[in-house]
């Protein structure tokens, strides 16, 4: 088995196009997945963790990318049927999609970490060989502090609230790290960030003990940004995604486009990022992020095979940014690709654009 040379530091929908493409360009067995938890919930006593199943179905080949999460084809019974109890679920658990919750729950339950309940979930669902590593092993919930004072957890503003009030502060978590998470940054060549919110998909991650440091040490430090203001305009689904960020970021001080993104993480974490990917449609700021010190790199963020391809050159010339501060085009033919067969269910640039919500019960006031 090869070692694990690269790991991706990710939240949900982002991961689930990039890590399986990118898995099948370097190999499934030199990756480790780092997922986001700050979005975990307890659901009617189930803990769920958002980001970390929409890693693992997406690898598994079972993620609905037609509405951006979740299990493809799974019914909606039991929630319908919680709300005729009166419950008023606003959370849209599928029914099969509840199955890995229970199961999930079952075994934390029996002693296991989150770390270990993952592992098997990953097996059993066929997600591996990538290991795929929940950021913190306990519960690290993302709140937001509401303009209006009240302070919520993640899932009960983007979803409940449909990311509407405007947010204040954004609260990570913190608290330690898996320790899985060490040591596959110890181990690594490269780490790779994103292309997720880098306020609530990135940030809790780095915000868990000694994860930036770790990072710091990795020799190749990327950042993917989830943004692309070139193309059409974006569906309601990810209109969804990109106005949540869009207020997180103002709350946090950056700005929804490349330029801001990395102006981001220079600022917030300077230092730990040495190139940023971003769309070639966004080629006029290639400048500013090269003005934050980062290495400005092109590629198609709306195709995550051509992105894949391109993250796998970063990974593979080690030997460090170009020089001159010039945004470099890596040539995606050059990239070999392995196991293409083995691969269904990434998002694609079309599904990106039309990922939807569901057609769920009206969410719940309080
Ligand atoms: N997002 C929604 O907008 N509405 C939902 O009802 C919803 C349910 C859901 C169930 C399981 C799951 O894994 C994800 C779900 N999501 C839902 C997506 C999730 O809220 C966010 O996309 C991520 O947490 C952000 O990364």
């Amino acid at each position: 088995m090869t070692a694990t040379r690269t790991v991706v530091v990710t939240g949900g929908l982002g991961g689930a196009g990039l890590v399986p493409a990118l898995a099948r360009v370097v190999g499934y067995d030199a990756l480790t997945v780092v997922v986001n938890v700050g979005d975990d919930l307890e659901w009617f006593g189930l803990r769920v963790c958002p980001d970390v199943d929409t890693v693992l179905y997406a690898l598994a080949g079972m993620f609905d990318v037609e509405r951006g999460w979740g299990i493809a084809g799974d019914s909606f019974t039991t929630v319908a049927a919680l709300g005729d109890l009166g419950a008023a679920p606003w959370f849209g658990i599928g029914d099969r999609d509840m199955a890995t919750h229970l199961r999930r729950s079952e075994l934390l339950s029996s002693g296991l970490s989150l770390t270990e309940v993952t592992r098997e979930l990953a097996a059993v669902l066929g997600a591996g060989p990538v290991t795929v590593v929940p950021a913190a092993d306990h519960p690290s919930p993302t709140r937001l502090v509401l303009d209006e004072g009240r302070t919520v957890d993640f899932q009960d503003w983007y979803v409940r609230q449909q990311g509407v009030p405007p947010v204040h502060a954004v609260v990570a978590g913190g608290g330690p790290a898996a320790p899985g998470v060490l040591a596959a940054l110890a181990a690594a060549q490269a780490v790779v960030l994103g292309p997720s919110n880098p306020v609530t998909s990135i940030g809790p991650v780095l915000a868990l003990d000694g994860v930036r440091s770790a990072i710091a040490a990795v020799p190749v430090r990327i950042a993917v940004s989830p943004v692309v203001c070139g193309g059409d305009a974006p569906s309601a689904g990810v209109e969804h995604h990109s106005r949540a960020r869009r207020a997180v970021l103002a709350a946090s001080g950056g700005h929804d486009d490349p330029a801001g993104i990395a102006a981001y993480y220079a600022r917030t974490c300077p230092g730990l990022v040495d190139t940023f990917v971003l769309d070639h449609r966004d080629a006029a700021a290639a400048d500013a992020v090269a003005a934050v010190g980062m290495q400005p790199v092109l590629g198609d963020l709306l195709d995550p095979l051509a992105l894949a391809q391109t993250v796998a050159a970063l990974v593979g010339t080690a030997a460090g940014p170009a020089p001159g501060g010039m945004p470099v085009r890596v040539p995606s033919a050059s990239i070999a690709v392995s196991r293409p067969d083995a691969i269904a269910g990434a998002p694609s640039s079309e599904t990106r654009r039309r990922s939807s919500m569901p057609d769920l019960p009206a969410p719940a006031s309080r």
